[in-house]
């Protein structure tokens, strides 16, 4: 295949209702969508990053920034496909959600051009994906307990809430109290410290599928030393960078379970090996989100389908984030809190341009020889 032209946007998209993590709150994304032109064919990526630099390095901008001066010109012109574009990136290092966003675009023009779905060019197998919600802090206890209970009336699978300190033994013993069976996780985003084990066991009472990231983003070791302690399966997410980095953390004993995220990787070649080196180690996995469009949703649900992606995902409806999703069919949940999986070609999913012209704030479009 080969890349005539990039277009790089930056879409506006509010969210339907704000998103809060421990690192801050979120009532508007701004969303960088990449497309590759190549035979008349658009392929689509949408780069996870957040508009700042803080769930990792990366933000819009400097996605931006890397794709424009690096990552685009390394493929323009060239002959790609989905085997040989990731390693065409190995020069830049880190950015991998920048690096993501073009190589998700290549594959997708590839599954496109060979009229197949993009989850088995990726070797997927699952046919119907299990869906779990992650649900941020909220303004009080009232609204959290409220919010769940809607989602649980919806068929999700697994209430996931964000946790800090200061919103969380509370909050997990008001939310046990009232559903003592559902399955029922939490995710603090590094919000705490190796001096807080002792507050941190106070969880194990809650019977928690899992604790996701409970330290910092750079230190599986002090994971590994957080698990010993804990009768509770950790999950990693920040920390997970690539398959090494999983390999790492089966080898340590940091965690039991393990969320993939295809941007915080840097695409889908690498989001395979994490899941192959995860499968050998009987380490289950599942799909993390970022508050993607429907372009990047798209793409999760694709990744979702590899055999080791056991555990329900954070992929969930498209109307849970937008009025108006830019993709169509939107991604519908069924009662029982499933997503069935296109055999269409590419994602399945028609991008609506004309709303993605819509919601542009700037766009740049860039060119072989230029
Ligand atoms: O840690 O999983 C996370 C959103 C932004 C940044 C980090 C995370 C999240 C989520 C949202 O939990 C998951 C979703 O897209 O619904
Ligand atoms: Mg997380």
């Amino acid at each position: 295949m080969n890349i005539e032209a990039i277009t790089i946007r930056e879409i506006r998209m509010p969210l339907v209702h704000f998103f809060e993590t421990s690192f801050g709150r979120t009532t508007e994304r701004r969303i960088l969508l990449v497309t590759v032109h190549s035979d008349g064919l658009n392929g689509w990526g949408e780069c996870t990053a957040g508009e700042h630099p803080f769930y990792n390095e990366e933000s819009i901008d400097t996605a931006w920034y890397v794709i424009r001066g690096y990552l685009g010109p390394a493929v323009l012109g060239k002959n790609v496909d989905h085997e040989t574009v990731a390693p065409m990136f190995d020069r830049v290092r880190g950015h991998r959600m920048a690096k993501a966003a073009v190589e998700s675009a290549v594959w997708d023009a590839e599954a496109l051009r060979r009229k197949m779905p993009l989850w088995k060019m990726l070797g997927g197998t699952r046919r119907e994906l299990s869906c779990g919600v992650s649900i941020g802090i909220q303004d009080s206890p009232a609204q959290l307990l409220e919010k769940i209970e809607t989602e649980l009336a919806a068929g999700y699978q697994r209430i996931k809430v964000k946790v800090k300190p200061g919103w969380d033994v509370e909050i997990l013993r008001a939310i046990r109290g009232r559903w003592p069976e559902i399955t029922l996780s939490c995710d603090a985003n590094s919000a705490y410290t190796l001096n807080d084990v002792e507050h941190l066991k106070k969880f194990d009472e809650f019977k928690l599928l899992m604790i996701e990231q409970p330290l910092w983003n750079d230190d599986i070791a002090a994971h590994a030393i957080l698990q010993s302690k804990l009768k509770t399966a950790l999950c990693l997410d920040e920390s997970i960078l690539h398959g090494r980095d999983a390999a790492a953390a089966a080898q340590a004993k940091a965690c039991r379970i393990l969320n993939i995220k295809l941007g915080r990787v840097g695409g889908f070649t690498e989001a395979k090996k994490v899941e192959a080196v995860c499968r050998e180690a009987g380490i289950p996995n599942w799909c993390g989100g970022m508050l993607e469009s429907g372009i990047g949703r798209a793409h999760n649900i694709a990744m979702s389908t590899l055999e080791n992606f056991s555990l329900p995902g954070d992929v969930s409806a498209s109307k849970r984030y937008w009025k108006e999703d830019i993709i169509e069919p939107e991604v519908t949940v069924s009662p029982k809190g499933t997503i069935a999986v296109s055999d269409e070609a590419g994602t399945g999913y028609r991008v609506r341009e004309d709303l993605i012209e819509h919601f542009t704030v700037r766009k740049e479009t860039i060119r072989a020889g230029q």
